[in-house]
């Protein structure tokens, strides 16, 4: 494996740094107070590429890697963990998973709008009584001669109120079947079909949050992506995937909070000499410093993978426990470094210890993924 970013990842990083301290800094501040959700901002990121960086040209995305998907999302989240997270979302678990599981006839109905932008994606697994216990959701889809008919609800589903697509797992079989849930699209305006804001979130707050209430919802048969059935294997496979996107920005969160505390050391003054000369100080920024090299390493081992199609079940769960719980302390340490000042809303340290938070959360805690990482172990 090559550490070296090539001369493509270093113009993409540059491009999305330049775009999120254009775009997104001058404004973050204020999304976070009201929880807005940009919208507009996703549309000009759909514009330059970033809501289909791994989908293929043919389907109108960028064809990229998951070295290049990773970057981006480090550069977001070294500027604001909420809009990363929507990134996050669309590309690799809506997108992805019909790009992944979808028919040659679904790929080419929904990836060009989802890639473009002109659509934003969700995806629904958890629901209000099934977070880490996925496979005992309680939303069904019963069939009804060619269509099925969606009873139920999803929680915590990342702008699922803006979404215009929704992929959505759904038991179609017996209560604990692993063979018994199925992935459906389900489009925006659908009868029976609503979201609803969830509030006063502690961090990512510009990334909206949405329950999904499915209330006799009936969609064709059209609406399942790949085998009825294969549901909850499918969203295994998504998450491998998808807890690159959070290592990523757990990266990204992690990387800008070191810096922020970095230059703050280096300007405040004690005892007659910047902080940074104090070894107490000194060794903080030494271990976060170490913590986020380490952090995205692994989350370029867990990419090397997915881009050579090998297995990365563990490897993936490595990189979010790591770097997700990297980002909290490195969160941490920017407040102690700030100390009253980090303890304000003037100063980043505390909206990056907020966005950290949810990186051990969502996409599976951390205490999943020591489940999945001593499962693979213990095999
Ligand atoms: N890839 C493909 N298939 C997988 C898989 C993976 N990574 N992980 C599990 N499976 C398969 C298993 O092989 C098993 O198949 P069989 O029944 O045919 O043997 C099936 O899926 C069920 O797996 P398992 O028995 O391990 O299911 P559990 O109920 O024990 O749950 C965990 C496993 C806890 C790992 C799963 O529920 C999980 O990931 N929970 C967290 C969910 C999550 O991250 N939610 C956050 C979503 S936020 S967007």
């Amino acid at each position: 494996m090559n550490f070296e970013r090539d001369e493509n990842q270093k113009m993409i990083a540059q491009m999305v740094r330049d775009f999120a301290e254009k775009e997104i800094r001058p404004h973050m501040n204020k999304w976070d107070e009201e929880e807005f959700f940009p919208v507009d901002v996703m549309k000009k990121m759909g514009d330059l590429g970033l809501l289909g960086i791994y989908i293929p040209e043919e389907y109108g995305g960028s064809g990229m890697g998951y070295f290049e998907y990773a970057t981006v999302l480090m550069e977001l989240g070294r500027v604001c963990g909420g809009v990363g997270l929507s990134v996050a979302a669309h590309n690799s678990l809506c997108t992805g998973h019909i790009y992944y599981h979808g028919s040659e006839a679904q790929k080419k109905k929904y990836l060009p709008k989802l890639a473009s932008g002109e659509h934003i994606g969700a995806w629904g697994l958890t629901e209000p009584n099934t977070g880490s216990d996925a496979m005992r959701m309680k939303t069904t889809a019963v069939k009804d001669g060619d269509d099925w008919i969606i009873n139920g609800a999803k929680n915590w589903i990342t702008h699922g109120l803006s979404a215009d697509i929704s992929v959505v797992l759904v038991r179609t079989g017996e209560l604990l079947d692993s063979n018994g849930v199925s992935a459906f699209v389900i489009e925006k305006g659908t009868p029976g079909f609503s979201a609803v804001k969830i509030k006063d979130k502690f961090g990512v707050r510009a990334s909206e949050t949405a329950e999904l209430i499915f209330d006799n919802v009936r969609v064709s048969n059209d609406n399942v992506l790949g085998e009825v059935g294969q549901g909850f294997k499918q969203a295994m496979q998504i998450l491998d995937g998808g807890r690159i996107s959070i290592a990523a920005l757990s990266c990204g969160v992690a990387r800008g909070a070191y810096e922020a505390s970095v230059k703050y050391a280096k300007e405040r003054e004690q005892f007659g000499k910047p902080i940074a000369q104090f070894q107490a100080i000194g060794f903080k920024l030494a271990d976060m410093a170490t913590e986020v090299e380490a952090a995205e390493m692994l989350t370029f081992q867990a990419a090397y993978l997915k881009n050579q199609k090998l297995p990365l079940t563990k490897e993936g769960a490595f990189a979010k426990y790591f770097a997700s719980e990297v980002a909290v302390k490195c969160g941490n340490e920017a407040m102690q470094i700030m100390a009253g000042y980090g303890y304000t809303k003037e100063y980043p340290a505390e909206k990056f210890l907020r966005d950290a938070r949810l990186m051990t959360i969502g996409e599976g805690t951390s205490e999943i993924q020591k489940i999945v990482i001593s499962r693979e172990i213990l095999k």
